[in-house]
């Protein structure tokens, strides 16, 4: 390695230490050990454009191992990134800044996937190389190459433990995604403890068992030329993701701490930092030293990402010349925009269809929406015939047909929604995942980072609660509906009906900014008349007024959502006979209900009236809210039971004469 390469990756290293000394926290392990395979990847390999972060058709590099933050930040601000200042690095972790903990996405220029939580990167690049991989076969024609990037991500061992890294490395080696390559830091160090105590396997073969090609690099601390030839092997498309296990030393040239779990997630302190110095031949001072050679070096990145995207940009003009209605439909899907018109695609119920199950409609809904809209794309994970989430007609995604938009994530929840997340990150679809709600469980860890890096994903859950019978509590949600609640900027809909479904539908394809849920039925729910009661499109409210007395003064409010709400018309019909007025109100979501004024708010559910009953089969928690001090909650709080649901709606409860005794009891308590 030249004298010029070993400062280059040294000051990589030296700008993560001082970082993360001056927070007096972080991970200074990482970005030492991973300095050298980063600086090759970064200097030789990566196509990117550090003056446009957003440009389309660059490579995607994901720090799974997000712990390591300082060695993506370092590698920001060398290559030129505008946002990424010496000042961010040197605000390293404090209130405001754009270099936190665990890199955000949706906060900072040039990272591309929210990451910390072990696993999760190196699964959402699998998405990210799926998107990559249908984009590329939905746009490229002829020789216009106007998708053609590889998706990088650097995983560590912990990311390797976590198995939504199997399930998703289990999937990409199915699919055959030939432009995935990840970086495996194998430095045998976790958080606690050498891996001897804890991961021991045969980790290559699993990859390779999976259908990856396998390489490695001995020596990853000073062995740049073999990192160089094994990614230039890797970039040569051979049909199979590619798993690069370079072995590293953790902290390396920390004469003390390098190669213990000691520099994994401490700061140096003050004399290990000197020693560092010392022996990495580094000034002493100042902090933060970036030599001009060093920074002119790494700022190379400017010019070629200047005339990469420079060449693109030409080619696209040219493709748009000889391709006007393609060229149409990516500027449609980039610009996050639908087709005209194309809401008129979707179905309308009446009330004589028939009762339906939401999932179906949903169904119906996807199937009318994939004919206008390119870019929807998505499955579930094996459970297409009971989610309805198969497209009919379309292609599957598979490595035979990449076009595909039907995508089968198999048994594998969590890397479902990694992968999904990943496809979002990407951009130029518009990705969905679908399977139980009770399953939601299993791929949360991905829901959650989906809402806090504000994606535009939609998850399909459905068999809802405890209605759908005989699966049994195994199966039955309880407590599911409460639990996405809680997750911030989740947007959950539980529509009441199939027209409320397809509402729901219309939040979903158009809520850009975040994700939203689909809570939807197994069991069939009528379908209430429009013509009668207040119309669907109030769903996108979050809740209305489905119906009122005449004189618009009701003794009692009845609140539900999703199929509580013909449980709730039931017992309207018992209220009138006994000569009490009730108000329906429809409460598909929470959280769009939260956004309308006070002034709406008020109007739907007025502070005065207290008399209220609040329905959903689920847990209560929460609906205290809207019930009130006064008001009842009918909600069922304990694991259910395998039986027909019929059965068990007498059982639990759910049934009209409850609904109208404990509106009769809200009307008493609050009077
Ligand atoms: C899902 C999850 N569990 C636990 C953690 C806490 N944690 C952060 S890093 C780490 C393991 C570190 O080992 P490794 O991945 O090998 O990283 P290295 O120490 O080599 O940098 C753990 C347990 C986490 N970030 N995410
Ligand atoms: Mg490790």
């Amino acid at each position: 390695m030249t004298d010029l390469e070993q400062r280059a990756i040294n000051t990589i290293r030296f700008l993560s230490i001082d970082a993360i000394q001056k927070a007096n926290s972080g991970h200074p392990g990482l970005p030492m050990g991973a300095a050298p395979m980063a600086y090759v990847l970064w200097k030789e390999f990566l196509k990117h454009n550090p003056k446009n972060p957003v440009w389309p058709d660059r490579d995607r590099f994901v720090l799974s191992g997000g712990h390591g933050s300082m060695l993506l930040y370092s590698l920001l601000h060398l290559t030129g990134y505008d946002d990424m200042t010496l000042e961010q690095i040197k605000s390293f972790r404090q209130y405001g800044s754009i270099t936190p903990g665990h890199p955000e996405s949706h906060m900072t220029p040039g990272v591309e996937a929210t990451t910390g939580p072990l696993g999760q990167g190196i699964s959402n690049s699998v998405g990210m190389a799926i998107a990559e991989r249908f984009l590329a076969h939905t746009f490229n024609r002829d020789n216009f190459r106007i998708v053609d990037h590889y998706t990088y991500a650097l995983v560590s061992d912990g990311d390797l433990m976590e198995g939504v890294a199997s399930e998703a490395a289990s999937l990409a080696g199915h699919l055959k995604l030939g432009k995935l390559i990840v970086l495996y830091d194998d430095n045998k160090i976790s958080l606690a403890a050498p891996t001897s105590v804890t991961f021991t396997e045969d980790v290559k073969g699993r990859f390779r068992s999976y259908g990856w090609q396998v390489l490695s690099v001995e020596d990853g601390n000073t062995d740049l030329e073999a990192i160089r030839k094994v990614l230039k092997e890797a970039t040569t498309d051979t049909g199979h993701p590619t798993l690069i296990a370079v072995r590293t030393t953790i902290g390396y040239g920390s004469p003390n701490k390098a190669n213990t779990s000691g520099v994994h997630g401490s700061p140096l302190g003050p004399d290990e930092v000197k020693a560092t110095r010392e022996n990495l031949r580094w000034p002493l001072e100042p902090e933060f030293y970036i030599s001009d050679d060093v920074l002119e070096h790494y700022r190379s990145a400017v010019e070629a990402g200047k005339e990469w995207e420079e060449d693109w940009n030409h080619q696209f003009g040219e493709y748009k010349k000889k391709y006007p209605d393609l060229a149409k439909i990516w500027d449609m899907v980039w610009a996050k925009q639908l087709p005209e018109e194309w809401v008129k695609t979707l179905p309308v119920y009446a009330e004589s269809d028939g009762a339906q199950p939401t999932r179906k409609v949903s169904g119906a809904v996807i199937n009318a929406a994939v004919k206008v809209i390119p870019n929807l794309i998505g499955g579930s994970a094996d459970l297409a015939p009971s989610t309805n989430t198969y497209m009919k007609d379309i292609d599957e995604q598979q490595s035979a047909t990449p076009g595909g938009r039907n995508i089968r994530f198999g048994v594998r929840e969590h890397a479902m929604g990694a992968a999904v997340n990943g496809m979002a990150y990407h951009g130029g679809v518009i990705p969905f995942g679908g399977t139980f709600l009770t399953f939601s469980d299993y791929m949360r860890g991905s829901v959650r980072i989906s809402a806090l890096a504000s994606l535009h994903t939609i998850w399909v859950y459905t068999h809802d609660s405890v209605w759908l019978g005989e699966d049994g509590p195994t199966h039955q949600s309880v407590e599911h509906i409460a639990a996405l609640r809680a997750i911030p900027n989740l947007v959950v809909i539980r529509p009441a009906d199939a027209n409320e479904t397809v509402e729901a539908w219309k939040i979903a394809l158009t809520h850009t900014d975040g994700p939203v849920a689909l809570i939807l039925s197994r069991q069939s729910l009528p379908i209430i008349d429009r013509n009668r009661y207040a119309k669907a499109e109030n769903l996108a409210k979050g809740a209305y007024v489905l119906s009122d007395p005449d004189d618009g003064k009701p003794d009692v409010i009845l609140i539900a959502s999703g199929s509580e709400v013909s449980l709730a018309m039931e017992g309207k019909k018992l209220l009138d006979q006994r000569r009490i007025k009730a108000r329906i109100v429809s409460m598909p979501s929470w959280e769009l209900f939260e956004l309308q004024p006070q002034k709406y708010r008020d109007e739907v559910l007025p502070p005065l009236i207290k008399a209220r009953v609040a329905i959903e089969a689920g847990v209560g928690m929460g609906w205290h809210k809207y019930a009130g001090d006064k008001g009842r909650i009918i909600s069922h709080e304990r694991f259910g039971v395998s039986a027909p649901y019929k059965v068990l709606l007498e059982k639990f409860g759910f049934t009209a004469q409850r609904v109208a005794d404990e509106a009769e009891k809200a009307i008493e308590d609050s009077s």
